[in-house]
C-alpha cells in the first residue's frame, strides 16, 4: 500500500488531520489500533475552544456539533461559598467555548472521513514506524493476521502518549519535560439536569470539584481525588458528599442529582517532547504533550497541532517548499508551551495539594480573589480559556 501521508491514529489529531489533508487534495491513510465502536465510546473532553468550533465549522463537519453543542459565554469560579463569574465574551471581544463531548467530534470526524471515500484501517496490530529519518518512511503493521506495510511520504504520529511514534525518536535525539500532580480526578457521568448554566470550577478546602453538562439530561461532574484511588473507594454516596460539600454555596444552589452510569479516574500529568519532529515523522496532539484537564486545552492543542502541520504540508505538496515542515516544530511548541503554562496554573490554583500546608491555602485564596476581581486577571483568564489567537 501507498499514500502520500500515513496516519497513526484516529484520535481528534489524526482524524482532523487527514480531513484537512484531504480538502487540500493530499492522500492519506489512517491507521487505528481500537475497533471504531470503541473509539466512538470513549469518554473524554468536552469543552472546544472557538477555534477549535470554527476549524470544525470550516473543514465541513461542525453541522451536528452547532445543533446539538451548548454555546457558553462564561465560566464560573467558586470559592468561599460564593459565585464568581468570569464573562469571557465580554473580556475577549465576544469570544466563546463549545461544550460537545470529544467521542461525538470523532463520531462527526469518523462519518464525513468514511463518506468521502477516505480510508481508516481499524484494529491494526504491532504498528512500527520504519526509516523515518529517509526520504521513504513506511509503516509496518499486522491485520487480520497478515503483515502489511504502507509506504508514506511523511507520517503523522497521532497515537496519542502511549502511542509508538513519539518512542520512535532516538532517545539521544529527544528532550522530555514532565511535571506530576499528587492527585487526580473521579469524573461521572450522571442522568440529572444541569445544575448550572454555565461550568463551576470550585476551589474548597476538601479539593477541587467541576461541574461539566453533555446534553440537558446527562451531566459531567468532577472530583479532585487520589491518582491510586479504584472505583469501589468511591461509592455514589460518597461522590455525592463530596460534590454537595465542595460546590455548597451561602445562596442556597442545589446540586442536581441523579444516576450515576460512569465512572473513571485521570492521572494528571504534564508532558512535553522536543522536538515534535523526526526526519520524515511529525508528532501532533497527546503523542508529543499532555496537559493536566483543568485548562480543557488537549483537544485544543491537537486541533492547532494539526493546523499547523496540514499547511505545511499543503505547502510542500503545492510548491515543494520544506521550510514550513522544518518550522512545524518550534511553531507548534510555542503554543504548547502557553497552554502547558495556562493548564498548570488553573490547576495549582484550585487544588489541595497537601493536607498541612495552611500557606498554600491562603495563597490560592488570595490568587482566586485576584482573578475574580481584577479586570486585568479575569482578562488573562479568559483570553487563554477560550483560546488565543492561532496566528
Ligand atoms: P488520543 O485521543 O489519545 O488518540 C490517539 C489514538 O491513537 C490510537 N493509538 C494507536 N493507533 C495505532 N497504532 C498504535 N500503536 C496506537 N497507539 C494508540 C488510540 O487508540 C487513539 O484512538 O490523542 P489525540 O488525537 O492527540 O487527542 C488528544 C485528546 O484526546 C486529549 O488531549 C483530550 O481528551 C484531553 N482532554 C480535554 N481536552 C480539551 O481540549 N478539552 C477538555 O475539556 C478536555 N477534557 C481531557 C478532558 C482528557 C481527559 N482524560 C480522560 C485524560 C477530560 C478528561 C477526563
Ligand atoms: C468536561 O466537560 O469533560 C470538561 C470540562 C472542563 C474541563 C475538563 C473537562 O476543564
Amino acid at each position: 500500500m501507498r499514500t502520500q501521508v500515513g496516519i497513526v491514529g484516529a484520535g481528534p489529531a489524526g482524524l482532523l488531520l487527514a480531513r484537512l489533508l484531504q480538502r487540500a487534495g493530499i492522500d492519506t491513510v489512517v491507521l487505528e489500533s481500537r475497533s471504531r465502536e470503541e473509539i466512538e465510546a470513549t469518554i473524554r473532553a468536552g469543552v472546544l475552544e472557538q477555534g477549535t468550533v470554527d476549524m470544525l465549522n470550516e473543514c465541513g463537519v461542525g453541522a451536528r456539533m452547532m445543533r446539538e453543542g451548548a454555546l457558553h459565554r462564561g465560566i464560573e469560579l467558586r470559592f468561599g461559598g460564593r459565585a464568581h463569574r468570569i464573562d469571557l465574551a465580554a473580556l475577549t471581544g465576544g469570544r466563546a467555548i463549545m461544550v460537545y463531548a470529544q467521542h461525538e467530534v470523532i463520531k462527526d470526524l469518523v462519518a464525513a472521513r468514511l463518506e468521502s471515500g477516505g480510508r481508516i484501517l481499524f484494529g491494526v496490530e504491532g504498528v512500527s514506524l520504519q526509516d523515518v529519518d529517509t526520504r521513504a518512511p513506511s509503516i509496518h503493521f499486522r491485520r487480520n493476521g497478515g503483515a502489511e506495510r504502507l509506504e508514506c511520504d511523511f507520517i503523522a504520529g497521532c497515537d496519542g502518549f502511549h502511542g509508538v511514534s513519539r518512542p520512535t525518536i532516538p532517545s539521544r535525539l529527544r528532550r522530555e519535560f514532565v511535571r506530576s500532580y499528587p492527585f487526580g480526578w473521579l469524573g461521572i457521568l450522571v442522568e440529572a439536569p444541569p445544575s448550572s448554566d454555565e461550568l463551576v470550577y470550585a476551589w474548597h478546602e476538601r479539593g477541587f470539584a467541576l461541574v461539566s453538562t453533555r446534553s440537558p439530561q446527562i451531566q459531567r461532574l468532577y472530583v479532585q481525588c487520589d491518582p491510586q484511588d479504584v472505583l469501589e473507594q468511591w461509592p455514589d454516596e460518597r461522590i455525592w458528599t463530596e460534590l454537595r460539600a465542595r460546590l455548597a454555596t451561602t445562596d442556597g444552589w442545589k446540586l442536581r442529582e441523579g444516576r450515576i452510569f460512569q465512572k473513571g479516574v485521570v492521572a494528571m500529568r504534564s508532558f512535553v517532547v522536543e522536538p515534535m519532529q523526526h526526519g520524515r515523522l511529525f508528532l501532533a496532539g497527546d503523542a508529543a504533550h499532555i496537559v493536566p484537564p483543568t485548562g480543557a486545552k488537549g483537544l485544543n492543542l491537537a486541533a492547532a497541532d494539526v493546523r499547523v502541520l496540514a499547511r505545511a504540508l499543503a505547502a510542500f505538496y503545492r510548491s515543494g517548499d520544506e521550510a514550513p515542515l522544518a518550522a512545524y516544530s518550534a511553531v507548534a511548541l510555542r503554543r504548547v508551551w502557553r497552554a502547558e503554562h495556562f493548564s498548570w496554573w488553573m490547576t495549582s490554583m484550585l487544588h489541595r495539594f497537601h493536607d498541612d500546608d495552611a500557606f498554600s491555602l491562603r495563597l490560592q485564596r488570595a490568587q482566586l480573589e485576584y482573578v475574580a476581581g481584577s479586570r486585568a486577571a479575569s482578562t488573562s483568564l479568559a483570553e487563554n480559556y477560550v483560546g488565543l489567537p492561532w496566528d
